[in-house]
């Protein structure tokens, strides 16, 4: 081929691949998700998860991941490094047509399947797409090769630009703010706990997390290496590190069933809690699916064969549930499946049918070889669900009473409730505040057309530490339940949750914005995440702001949310201006708070969300459960959020 031709031919084969790149950048969140946090650190995950197929195919174990200062992510792995010859039909470079095809990344060899794969698994071409600037570097077979990138667009043919010892692939990617519009901002915890899980979820890969934005005591880069040698036995571990186990030993099995590889951790500890978190190729399935059915059913059949061969069950008087087993159990099922079917509201369900029996004969050896080498710890685990069917058995005693209140219509509904006049539940929210005298100042303040208020009687229970029925006994929380229309329990799951009837679509807490303020909204959090998670999922929760200072000078007066915009209104207002301290919602009066905190003109509510299910379950069970030292850590950490009060 004359160079001419091969000029045109490279031009060409960049048009044709543009078009899929053209397509990622006018629609996104086809390919991400969103264009929001999430799909900003998506990109992240995109890229690393590249590497992680290196490493599970057996050609890398360590991958370094930075934050640099102006916010550009730059990945390295000692993989065998991005093909770089000329692909065939292509005609550039195999790097090239990584970069910029949409849905080349895994169609190179077919031998190894991709495994891991972020929610979307695109590909690194949409990382480059949604990047107004990528620089990648290629290590291999003693040479470096480079090239970069604009909006996906390249800049110059692959090169050759030296010689190297080290193999691998490191790439930096600054994300397109014209695409990102909301933030381009990365958050070192969020990328941190998906670093720390693919550590666990992928034992032997060690994975630094460095932060060039940020120094710590030292003068160094704030920076973490996370790497685990016992995989799943040790994820559980820290998710329970704030629980008292019951049991000797994490019960784990690592093994292929049916050519599907299947990892199960499991460990029992004193709280009513059940934490099952199930992966597939690495990624979280909030929704289960097949392989969390076939835990769940392996653990059934094998602790109740176990159970009935015991005679303990002898002298119980009713049937033990499904939930019974589950009570207190902390367990990862993490599956690696060739193709994946994800169903679901957010495509996190496995619906591949062959999953269930694979799993579940994995976790009955796993579990009969335990329960027969460890008596003493069969007999603990028998007496704890013995033990939770009986309090079952009373909790659906205690919510039968709630559920009697709640069919009938406008008698049902707690007293203390002032309900809006608007029908339409998609329309009406209802503040749940804290204390009375608040309570009186939010119904004064509100629009009782479609805005209801619940006042709560100072702290409630915290739900992490009691039992079912307990929580189902608390006046408090009968009150949320019936003022919500929502209603719970079927016949076959006792924690169903039925939000058909739901009668706000807006549930906002609003509590006084100092320490013992935040701690009843994180009990009432703790509440909605254990036993109506599907309301965060959904949306539907809310957390009001006061503001925190009335800065007044002659008429003149401002709101301020925090210190530096009471002092940029002080500098504003000039000398002599007066400062007051709002401690809590009582020292409004209603036309400041509804100015401020309750009418939608206004006011700002932070949205409740779950960016990740495994990391919130652990900090609800550290911040609410008993042992003192790790939640003492987490306070210590987050100092600069708590501090609210100093
Ligand atoms: C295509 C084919 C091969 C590896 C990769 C892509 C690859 C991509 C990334 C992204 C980040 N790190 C990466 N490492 C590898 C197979 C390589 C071969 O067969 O030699």
């Amino acid at each position: 081929m004359s160079e001419e031709t091969n000029k045109n031919k490279y031009s060409a084969d960049s048009i044709q691949a543009l078009e899929g790149m053209e397509h990622v950048r006018m629609r996104p969140s086809m390919y991400i998700g969103d264009v929001g946090v999430r799909g900003l650190h998506h990109l992240v995950y995109e890229v690393v998860d590249n590497s992680i197929d290196e490493a599970l195919a057996g050609h890398c174990d360590v991958i370094e991941v930075t934050i640099n200062e102006d916010n550009s992510i730059t990945t390295r792995d000692n993989g065998r490094g991005i093909p770089v010859e000329i692909h065939k039909k292509e005609g550039v470079s195999a790097l090239e047509v990584v970069m910029t095809k949409i849905g080349a990344g895994g169609k190179f060899d077919k031998d190894s399947y991709k495994v891991s794969g972020g929610l979307h698994g695109v590909g690194v071409s949409c990382v480059n797409a949604l990047s107004d600037h990528l620089h990648a570097f290629v290590h291999r077979d003693g040479k470096v090769w480079e090239q970069e990138y604009e909006r996906g667009k390249p800049l110059y043919p692959v090169k050759s630009t030296g010689t190297t010892d080290f193999r691998g692939t490191i790439v930096t990617f600054r994300p397109d703010t014209s695409i990102f519009q909301q933030t381009t901002e990365y958050n070192y915890d969020t990328l941190a706990s998906r670093m720390r899980e693919l550590a666990y979820l992928n034992k032997g890969i060690k994975i630094t997390l460095t932060d060039k934005r940020n120094k710590d005591d030292k003068g160094e880069f704030v920076s973490e290496v996370f790497h685990s040698e016992e995989g799943l036995k040790e994820f559980v571990r820290f998710l329970d590190a704030s629980r008292n186990p019951i049991i000797g030993h994490v019960i784990s099995m690592e093994g292929e069933k049916n050519d599907i590889p299947v990892e199960v951790a499991m460990i029992y500890n004193d709280s009513y809690a059940e934490n099952l978190h199930s992966y597939v190729n690495n990624i979280n399935t909030h929704e289960g699916g097949t392989h969390l059915s076939g835990f769940r059913r392996g653990l059934t059949s094998t602790l109740k064969k176990y159970a009935d061969a015991s005679g303990m069950l002898d002298k119980l008087k009713f049937e033990i549930a499904g939930d019974d087993f589950r009570e207190g159990l902390t367990a990862i099922v993490s599956v690696k499946v060739a193709e994946p079917q994800f169903e679901g509201q957010t495509k996190t369900k496995l619906g591949n049918r062959e999953v269930t029996s694979a799993v579940s004969q994995a976790v009955s050896e796993m579990l009969e070889n335990y329960l027969e080498e460890n008596p003493s710890d069969a007999k603990t685990i028998v007496e704890k669900v013995i033990l939770a069917a009986q309090a079952r058995h009373a909790a659906k005693k205690a919510r039968e009473m709630v559920q009697r209140k709640s069919v009938m219509s406008i008698g049902g509904l707690p007293g203390k409730l002032s309900d809006c006049s608007e029908q339409d539940p998609a329309l009406c929210e209802v503040f749940l505040v804290e204390g009375d005298s608040a309570g009186g100042t939010a119904k004064q303040g509100r629009d009782r057309m479609f805005q209801a208020i619940l006042p709560l009687r100072g702290k409630i229970l915290n739900v992490e530490k009691a039992m079912h029925h307990k929580v189902f006994e608390n006046e408090e929380i009968k009150n949320i339940f019936t003022a919500l229309g929502v209603t719970i329990g079927t016949e076959e799951d006792s924690k169903a949750l039925n939000l058909s009837k739901l009668r706000y679509h807006k549930i906002v807490i609003m509590c006084d914005a100092d320490v013992d303020g935040s701690h009843i909204s994180t009990l009432i959090l703790t509440f909605f995440f254990r036993y109506m998670k599907e309301l965060i999922e959904a949306g539907h929760i809310y957390i009001a702001a006061p503001p925190l200072y009335l800065v007044k000078k002659g008429a003149k007066k401002q709101y301020a949310w925090n210190d530096d915009q009471r002092d940029q209104i002080v500098r504003d207002f000039g000398e002599n201006s007066k400062i007051q301290r709002y401690k809590g919602l009582g020292e409004m009066n209603a036309e400041q708070l509804w100015d401020t905190t309750m009418n939608p003109e206004y006011r700002t509510m932070r949205q409740v969300t779950i960016d990740n299910l495994v990391e919130a379950d652990r900090i609800f069970s550290m911040l609410m459960g008993d042992e003192v030292p790790p939640r003492r850590e987490f306070i210590e950490k987050n100092a600069v959020y708590a501090n609210i009060d100093a």
